[in-house]
């Protein structure tokens, strides 16, 4: 079975998380974490680099070391490193780490204060009051871990979007050569750009289905065959993830292609207002009696209706098919449309490459310009920058632009958001950039109240110009902070800000329906990569499925600007 780089991102991971239960040296652990960084976010495949005997450590972050770590991971499927560690601690501890709040040094202290190692002895002690007694943790932290444990076990097995696709795209691209194939389609929750994925549902138009069906179950990557018929199968993929496929007829292509997208509330409200025109409309086509009258295409599908084509991102029987009926869709935003991006890292502080390979790389995503925006000096984690190192790149930013051709570097920052709604830098120096991104590392916990006016507070700050990541989420590891989001749009919309579409896959923050509400307090969102690596452009794509899902036009956006009317926009903020 073929080793992809988000296994090998696993692997290393949890050697990193084992490494700091043990409490390994943290440059070492920080390796492991950079690497694992690394081949998250690659465009290649790092099977191929092995097998075609490539350079890796050509690769960020991959050293001599690393890079025989891979060779061993993608050519055995493990790494005798990892094995030792695993049999150096109980089995599951490594469990407790996925749950919120609980980072390697609190579960080293359970584990050796406790000897706690999995999720139900964990319960088990914050019910009999047990945790409260360890140094560091204290009854708040034990009933907060209540909860965590709770939503821990609830959790189900949906996969980000971004890891869904590094398995669908391949096994698309598997299917399409297949002879006698015409179409292949993913459909489902994953056409509609949703932040995560339950299963994948695949499409196929052939002329015949079974040696669709007999290639399909023997793909590599299948673990197991759940069933197998005429047009429909159902397979578990190595990583676990299912995948329904159905070889449909031309004629039907497009009722499948609508009926399998999705949503089931969006095809309900169709179903019936099919029903209203007295038609039946299924997943073979759109029937008067029984007489198809469309089918061959999802827009003969919306057409027998009349309504317009509803795009994917919309069919959530959010209020799509009244505003269709009106005639009054959004042009929704397209990749192509974005000039620029207002948020990336470099070396200076926890990025990979420095700025003018950031500046080539975006160029070469066809971008204008990029905003440079590290981290600031409370975000030790990251290196932030303090005030000196911040206008030494400033200078270095100015001599690169006057060398650079195609792309311009803007000067900015992700400054830390204090406690008290204080940015973290002067006002001397922020008002020296081109543009103030503010975010909120740290205090998660505060309460609504406080966390709101503490966000609301840095808005008012007169340089103040992005809102970063504003709900705070990492999808499937923590939640979005207590903050009252309704009221953060309303002000922005007051100041005269602007609030971050944050495209990392495992931020997409801000959320769909806050997009939308944006759009309406007439909010210009920024939808930012949030960069560390020249690879990460390549996650804008997903900032765009989220803004889509949220209605967002072109014009809703501030990097579809040029540059010369960015500037004015960011001028106006400051
Ligand atoms: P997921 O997989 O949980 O992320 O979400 P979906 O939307 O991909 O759901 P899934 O895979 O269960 O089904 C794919 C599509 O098939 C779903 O979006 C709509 C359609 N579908 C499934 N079951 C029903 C149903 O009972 N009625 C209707 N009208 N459509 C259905
Ligand atoms: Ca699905
Ligand atoms: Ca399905």
């Amino acid at each position: 079975m073929a080793i992809h780089n988000a296994d090998v991102a696993a692997l290393f991971d949890e050697i990193a998380d084992l490494l700091e239960i043990e409490g390994a040296n943290p440059f070492r652990i920080r390796a492991y974490r950079n690497a694992s960084r690394t081949l998250q976010g690659l465009g290649v495949d790092i099977s191929a680099m092995v097998s075609n005997k490539e350079d890796l450590t050509q690769l960020p972050g991959i050293g001599k070391d690393l890079a025989a770590k891979i060779v061993e991971i993608v050519e055995t499927g493990h790494s005798i490193a990892l094995d030792k560690l695993r049999k150096a601690s109980p089995p599951g501890l490594t469990e407790l780490l996925k749950i919120q709040g609980l980072g390697p040094k609190r579960v080293s202290a359970l584990y050796h204060e406790l000897d706690i190692h999995t999720p139900e002895q964990l319960y088990r002690a914050a019910k009999d009051k047990r945790i409260r007694t360890l140094p560091g943790f204290g009854e708040k932290t034990e009933t907060r871990l209540l909860d965590a444990i709770e939503s821990h076990v609830q959790r189900d097995q949906r996969l980000k979007l971004a890891t869904a696709a590094q398995y669908a795209e391949p096994l698309v691209a598997y299917l399409r050569k297949i002879e006698g194939v015409n179409k292949v389609v993913i459909a489902g929750s994953y056409r509609r750009c949703k932040e995560t994925v339950g299963d994948i549902d695949i499409l196929v138009s052939a002329k015949s289905s079974p040696p669709v069906m007999a290639e399909f179950v023997v793909y590599d990557e299948v673990q197991q065959v759940i069933s197998k018929g005429q047009t429909r199968a159902t397979v578990i993929l190595s990583n676990k993830l299912q995948v329904d496929l159905r070889v449909v007829t031309q004629q039907s292509f497009g009722a499948a292609l609508h009926y399998f997208t999705g949503s089931k509330a969006h095809n309900i409200a169709i179903r019936r207002r099919g029903q209203q025109r007295g038609l039946k409309i299924n997943e073979y086509g759109v029937f008067k009696g029984i007489t198809r009258i469309a089918g061959e295409t999802e827009v003969s599908v919306y057409q027998a209706v009349d309504l317009p084509y509803i795009e994917p991102e919309l069919r959530e029987n959010r209020g799509e098919i009244e505003t269709a009926s009106q005639g009054l869709l959004p042009q929704l935003i397209e990749l192509k449309d974005l000039k620029g991006d207002l948020h990336a890292h470099t070396r200076a502080t926890d990025g990979r490459h420095n700025l003018e390979e950031m500046a080539l790389a975006a160029q070469k995503s066809g971008l204008k310009y990029i905003a440079i925006t590290e981290h600031s000096k409370h975000l030790t984690v990251a290196h932030g920058l303090d005030q000196r190192a911040l206008l030494k790149q400033m200078e270095e930013i100015d001599r690169l632009n006057s060398q650079l051709q195609g792309i311009t570097l803007l000067k900015g920052i992700e400054v830390d958001i204090l406690e008290d709604g204080q940015l973290d830098l002067t006002d001397e120096v922020l008002g020296k950039l081109d543009l103030v991104i503010g975010a909120v590392h740290s205090k998660f916990h505060l309460s609504r109240q406080k966390q709101t006016q503490r966000i609301l507070r840095a808005m008012d700050h007169p340089h103040f110009t992005i809102l970063a990541h504003p709900s705070g989420r990492l999808l499937q590891q923590r939640e979005p902070y207590d903050v009252d989001m309704p009221r953060i749009i309303r002000h922005a919309r007051q100041r005269g800000c602007f609030l971050e579409v944050n495209a990392h896959p495992e931020r997409l923050d801000l959320l769909d329906t806050y997009c939308q509400m944006a759009k309406t307090e007439e909010v210009l969102v920024s939808i930012n990569s949030d960069a560390h690596s020249i690879l990460d452009f390549d996650n804008l794509r997903y900032g765009i499925g989220q803004a889509r899902r949220g209605w967002l036009e072109k014009n809703d956006v501030l990097n579809t600007r040029p540059l010369k009317s960015l500037r004015k926009l960011l001028k106006q903020t400051m």
